[in-house]
């Protein structure tokens, strides 16, 4: 059991093990908190019932607690004195059950790190996962201890609000108790002069349920879409999975100040205001997207994290990952499925592939870490949840239906690892899953080299998996490779329709029998598993699936290639952008047979920075100004040869009648936006900037301004949206972005050292934070810049943050993570920004272990 307080060698940070899990000693029977609330002095009384397990040898205890000021502790009504540590304290304990109560003091106005209990914008506001309720007060902060909490709030603010079911409300006094057992960073608490939005929900069972968005006065009407969100999720989580909500009311908070996106409290989900508060004016149809799905993301927590949750920080993929495949086939469900499929393999190859194949590559389940917050990861999120669509893909729906059943029956109140969420598929399908496991694993992305032959009628393909060494795993094992197969005759018709082939070899050869010619494949449809898939591929039969494929992802795949290997060929051999592809590209925005969203998708240019990934991995050095020079060719190009079509185009694509952020509205201005890129090559902006000034919706208006910004025609609009917008922090967040997001290459380091002196930045607002310098790393060309000034900018705004809030740094410094990719030149400049940051005395442990892992790539 746990005993002594952790004690880290001096300076050295501490590194936690998955091989050294050891249960907590002592059952948590009940928690009681009582919370009197001022801004720089708010005190915590604490009143739980311990009772040590059975065969417990230690007569101590051991409980978290960071940044308190403890004013009195007492076991059984008798004052006691813990030993205390910056970590923690440590008390003897009764043999048996024992009531622990403590006083402790804390700061939520000075705590801008935005962990545990902080201040934003007058309200107080928590953030407990992962470690942040040992910030609040002294508690067994683990996820694996879980109780129940009955919470009391005295403060002067209109509405106080925590987890659970109101148990009385009045005078600067509010009660709530949370029937349902909960670890620690499941806790949440709201104080402050809200209003809201209310609404309700009748369960399939029949219960009420109270809905609340509650928000800051004049964010009022800006709710009404994220509720029907939330009803929508509601509905579809008692559709689909069967699972209903379980407490009398539902609350939403948004703030304003928050380090990730949202956060699923029980019954008390606190929002960044980003991914909640939306409306036509000012919400793109980008954020109303990211608004529902976040919304469902953080509600099917409820069951998938809350009545199921992880046993340790090991085990955080068992709720994310499942979570977020959760919230992509409610996004599916709701919009369209393809569209939905395309555009998570762009984010996760924009975000997952560069993390598996750089220094910060680690297990979908890691089995170490210094500081979890770092391991909120894509690989945690977005490979998890890849993880589980294979899984059902392999045994199949009903079996997949079968297994979630009996998870939810079986682990009902439980903090369960990845070997439970396994074995509930062994036991559903009679199948063994140990060789799947290496999934959750073995780190980095497997490539798949194919190869093909064709004799007799009879059609083979053979596969070999291979994966690159990644930091501590120098081995690795071939995987099981669910790989969706379909083949095409010449004709494009289908000949074999999609089949799943299941490899579990390094290398495997799987024929196709009685086909009458060669037939063209399709591999890999849907994405069916989050590898690199390499073949000997000609452009025309590129070209051929883009025509004819039947699986939409893998024609908007076919599309892509095609992109990218034009793309290169003009970098590396300084040809014209190739001309049968320009073609097809012609023929397909004009094909009104095909969905509006999914033109659009084709349409979207490869990342600059999936062509630089794509260079590398041809042993070739990229070059960002090529790269970004080549991006602009092709688009001036493509604009030319549909010259004649773009007006028109244009005008058959714009909506007609008002705004309404819905699936197919959405798709046919994702189209239209595209084609006005192209126009504004041509007629000098004056389309865009018809558009700009007739827009009634932050999406027309939004992108007509990234039109005329990146024509460097828009410095009169952009004044004008300052102007209109400038009390609006979310929309000032998309005016700061886009300026670092436009600028020219060698501008674009200048532009966002200018923004951080503008009088709307702050350092204490992580959006705005972000908007800037997650743009400027996000402007590739201009980021990585030879003079190195945008590292420089970078290296200096993570320093200055670092101070004040270590998660974001931390987060941030992933900017990083490719440096390996770049030319000597650039690396040296990296490496010394690096060692700056390194070198900084009082890094935050956050920090800390980001640099030293990217910097011991
Ligand atoms: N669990 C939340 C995201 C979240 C994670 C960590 C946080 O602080 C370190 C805050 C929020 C989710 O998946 O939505
Ligand atoms: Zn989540």
């Amino acid at each position: 059991m746990t005993a002594a307080a952790p004690s880290p060698e001096q300076d050295l940070p501490e590194t936690f093990y998955l091989k050294d899990y050891t249960p907590f000693g002592f059952e948590v029977d009940s928690v009681e908190l009582t919370f009197r609330l001022q801004p720089s002095a708010t005190r915590v009384l604490s009143r739980i019932r311990f009772t040590p397990k059975p065969g417990a040898a230690d007569p101590r205890f051991f409980l978290h607690g960071e940044k308190l000021t403890l004013i009195s502790a007492r076991i059984d009504g008798a004052d006691v004195s813990p030993e205390i540590t910056p970590e923690g304290l440590t008390c003897v304990t009764p043999d048996s059950s024992f009531l622990w109560e403590a006083e402790v003091e804390i700061d939520p106005a000075g705590n801008t790190a935005l962990e545990g209990l902080y201040m934003s914008g007058g309200m107080y506001c928590t953030q407990c996962e992962a470690e942040g309720f040992r910030k609040i007060t002294y508690y067994p902060d683990r996820p694996d201890v879980m109780s129940t909490f009955t919470v009391r709030i005295e403060g002067a603010e209109n509405v106080l609000l925590s987890n659970g079911n109101p148990v009385s409300q009045g005078d600067g006094v509010a009660e709530w108790h949370d029937p349902w057992p909960k670890p620690a960073y499941l806790f949440a608490l709201v104080a402050g002069d809200l209003v809201n939005h209310p609404d309700s929900f009748t369960t399939q069972s029949g219960k009420e349920v109270e809905l609340n968005i509650w928000v800051r006065p004049g964010d009022e009407g800006k709710c009404s879409f994220g509720m029907q969100a939330l009803k929508k999720s509601m509905a579809w989580d008692e559709e689909v999975y069967g699972l209903e909500y379980d407490l009398d009311i539902f609350n939403i908070v948004a703030v304003d100040d928050f380090n990730m996106g949202a956060m699923e409290n029980k019954g008390l989900n606190i929002f960044n205001s980003s991914c909640v508060l939306a409306s036509p004016e000012t919400s793109t149809d980008a954020n109303f997207e990211r608004i529902e799905a976040i919304i469902a993301h953080e509600y099917f927590h409820n069951w998938t994290g809350n009545r199921i949750t992880c046993r340790d920080w090991f085990q955080l993929c068992l709720k994310e990952g499942l979570t977020v495949f959760r919230d992509a086939q409610f996004t599916s469900d709701m919009r369209s499925a393809s569209v939905k499929r395309i555009s998570d393999v762009i984010d996760l190859r924009a975000r997952q592939f560069p993390e598996d194949q750089g220094p910060l590559s680690h297990p979908v389940r890691p089995e170490q870490f210094q500081e979890i917050n770092n391991f909120y990861t894509a690989t945690i999120y977005e490979k998890g949840a890849e993880v589980i669509g294979m899984l059902k893909r392999l045994v199949g729906d009903a079996a997949y239906k079968q297994a979630l059943e009996l998870y939810f029956q079986r682990h009902d109140g439980q903090a369960c690892t990845i070997e439970d969420w396994l074995k509930v598929f062994e036991d559903a399908t009679g199948r063994d899953l140990s060789q799947f496991k290496l999934w959750y694993s073995q780190a980095g992305t497997p490539r798949l080299k194919v190869t093909d032959s064709f004799a007799e009628g009879t059609y083979k393909l053979t596969f070999e998996q291979t994966t690159a060494p990644t930091p501590g795993q120098d081995h690795k094992d071939p995987r099981v490779i669910p790989i969706a197969v379909g083949l095409l005759n010449d004709k494009g018709e289908e000949v074999q329709p999609t089949t799943m082939l299941e490899m579990t070899e390094g290398t495997q050869s799987f024929v196709f029998e009685g086909l009458g010619g060669k037939p063209v494949p399709s591999i890999l449809r849907e994405f069916s598993a989050p590898v690199i898939l390499e073949r000997d591929s000609s452009n025309a039969e590129r070209a051929f699936l883009l025509a004819h494929d039947s699986d939409p992802f893998n024609r908007w795949e076919a599309g892509n290639a095609l992109a990218r290997e034009s793309r290169i060929s003009m970098i590396t051999e300084g040809t014209s952008p190739d001309n049968a592809y320009l073609e097809a590209l012609q023929k397909l925005v004009r094909d009104d047979d095909l969905d509006p969203a999914f033109r659009a998708l084709i349409l979207q240019p490869p990342s600059q920075s999936d062509i630089a990934q794509a260079l590398f991995e041809r042993g070739i050095t990229p070059d960002p100004q090529k790269i970004h020079d080549a991006a602009e060719t092709f688009a001036l190009v493509l604009a030319q040869q549909l010259a004649n079509s773009l007006p028109r185009l244009y005008a058959e694509t714009t909506l007609e009648g008002g705004y309404a952020p819905d699936a197919i509205s959405t798709g046919k201005r994702a189209l239209n936006g595209r084609i006005l890129a192209l126009l504004t090559r041509l007629d000098g902006g004056d389309q865009a900037s018809r558009q700009y000034y007739a827009a009634d919706n932050m999406t027309q208006q939004f992108g007509a301004l990234s039109c005329l910004m990146k024509a460097e025609k828009g410095g009169v609009q952009s004044a004008a949206f300052l102007s209109q917008w400038k009390e609006d922090r979310l929309v000032m967040d998309k005016w700061f972005a886009l300026q670092v997001a436009c600028a020219a290459p060698g501008q674009a380091a200048g532009v966002a050292a200018d923004l951080t002196r503008h009088p709307l930045f702050t350092l204490k607002n992580p959006n705005r934070f972000r908007a800037v310098m997650g743009a400027l790393s996000g402007n590739h060309a201009g980021f990585h810049h030879h003079s190195g000034a945008g590292y420089r900018l970078l290296a200096d705004n993570l320093i200055a943050l670092d101070a004040i809030n270590p998660q974001t740094t931390a987060r941030m410094c992933t900017a990083f993570q490719t440096w390996k990719r770049y030319d000597g030149a650039r690396q040296d400049l990296i490496r010394q920004e690096l060692q700056r940051i390194a070198d900084q005395k009082g890094l935050s442990r956050d920090s800390n272990e980001m640099i030293s892992r990217i910097l011991n790539a």
